[in-house]
């Protein structure tokens, strides 16, 4: 009976599991992505712990390029500079000091706690912002 009571559990346990993934599948949710469509940023804001690292990915035929905030300059964000894209220093700055063709990703891990405004360098009146906390 005892053994029973454990196959019943352990079957909702899978159950449960098979029907989450599928939620996940259906609905296509990836943490810590933010979609750029021609509409703009998907999500516009997006709330994370400092360490984590979020991926841009450009789901629109034209080109994208995602960089922290203010036009031209990209200097919000501790560090970043846009004067820095092609050195070194590019690695460790929020700007993707390209542009991102359709398909394309940009990941940035943050390490600095606030909010971090970003927008499209291609197209600044595309904006969101990232709180780190
Ligand atoms: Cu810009």
């Amino acid at each position: 009976m005892k053994t029973l009571g454990v196959l019943i559990i352990l079957s909702l346990i899978m159950l449960t599991a098979c029907t989450n993934q599928q939620v996940d599948t259906l609905t296509n949710i990836k943490p810590n992505t933010i979609e750029i469509t021609s509409n703009g940023f998907t999500p516009k804001e997006l709330t994370i712990k400092i360490g984590e690292t979020i991926t841009f990915i450009n789901k629109d035929t034209k080109p994208h390029w995602p960089a922290s905030a203010f036009h031209p300059t990209h200097t919000a964000y501790p560090g970043s500079n846009i004067e820095k894209c092609g050195t070194e220093e590019q690695e460790n700055i929020f700007d993707a000091c390209k542009e991102l063709q359709q398909e394309w990703t940009y990941a940035f891990k943050f390490e600095a706690h606030g909010k971090w405004n970003y927008h499209d360098h291609l197209k600044p009146s595309m904006y969101g912002s990232i709180i780190v906390q």
